[in-house]
């Protein structure tokens, strides 16, 4: 079965039920963790389904990985905010002294070096940045787990969310699912390398199962949270949807 009439199936069944739910749908799904934090307004329908067909069907499916012989030649870095004059300082040290600040719901918050990343474990996989602007391109992206960095610091079992600052004024949030998901990745290196400065250095967070501008570039702090609706922080782009899937 292709993607598409997969997911058209999973996207009828969850209507289905819905209606079959009727008033007492979204107080269900909220309960069940099938309502996205930006279920309101103009998109409450289309984002609900989405995220409740991921979540009951998809919590455990990988993002596509490429052959090494599908890498872009010539990856395409999105035009990006002037770096902050922090940043170019930190840049000029080779960024030793750049750290992802790790806060909230953990018992040992942190602030992480790419070194002391690096040492609790590394990974690399081929996946594809794709822009809501349609454009995409596939690269070895190599880095530390996330869930093995909030494993490391002691995340809390009430920990609902994942927020991710950068310091060009970015941020956004995935749910638990997501930030325990073995792709989700603290990304530090880039077909080989370090990672570039236009492509997100020192460190991105790279979240392959959803769409490009939920891999936020630049990063500095991660908060672990039970909540991101009620705070408004659960990102900074807030005419896209807030779950993604790809
Ligand atoms: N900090 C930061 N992260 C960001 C952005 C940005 O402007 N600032 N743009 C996002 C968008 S919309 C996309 S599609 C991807 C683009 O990734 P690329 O620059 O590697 O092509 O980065 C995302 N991460
Ligand atoms: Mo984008």
């Amino acid at each position: 079965m292709n993607r598409i009439t997969r997911r058209s199936l999973l996207a009828g069944g969850v209507t289905a039920a819905v209606a079959a739910l009727g008033g007492a749908a979204t107080a269900a799904g909220r309960r069940f963790g099938l309502v996205p934090p930006d279920a309101e307004g103009v998109f409450a329908a289309g984002n609900t389904l989405s995220y409740a067909a991921h979540r009951l069907f998809g919590r455990n499916a990988l993002a596509r990985e490429f052959p090494r012989s599908l890498i872009a030649a010539k990856p395409f870095a999105n035009k990006i905010s002037a770096p902050t004059e922090a940043f170019a300082r930190h840049e000029a040290e080779h960024f030793a002294n750049w750290r992802l600040d790790v806060r909230g719901l953990v018992d040992t918050p942190a602030p992480l070096s790419v070194d002391t990343l690096r040492r609790m474990e590394v990974r690399s996989q081929i996946t594809s940045v794709n822009c809501e602007e349609g454009w995409s391109y596939v690269a070895e992206w190599i880095g530390t787990p996330l869930s093995t960095v909030l494993k490391a610091c002691g995340m809390r079992a009430s920990a609902k969310y994942v927020v991710y600052f950068a310091d060009d004024g970015w941020w956004d949030s995935i749910d638990i699912d997501e930030a325990m998901h073995p792709q989700t990745l603290v990304t530090w290196g880039m077909n080989g390398g370090l990672l570039p400065v236009p492509f997100g250095g020192p460190i991105r967070m790279r979240v392959p199962r959803q769409l490009g501008y939920k891999s936020v570039k630049f990063i500095d702090r991660l908060l672990v949270t039970d909540s991101v609706a009620d705070l408004k922080i659960s990102t900074s782009v807030r005419s896209y949807a807030w779950y993604s899937g790809i």
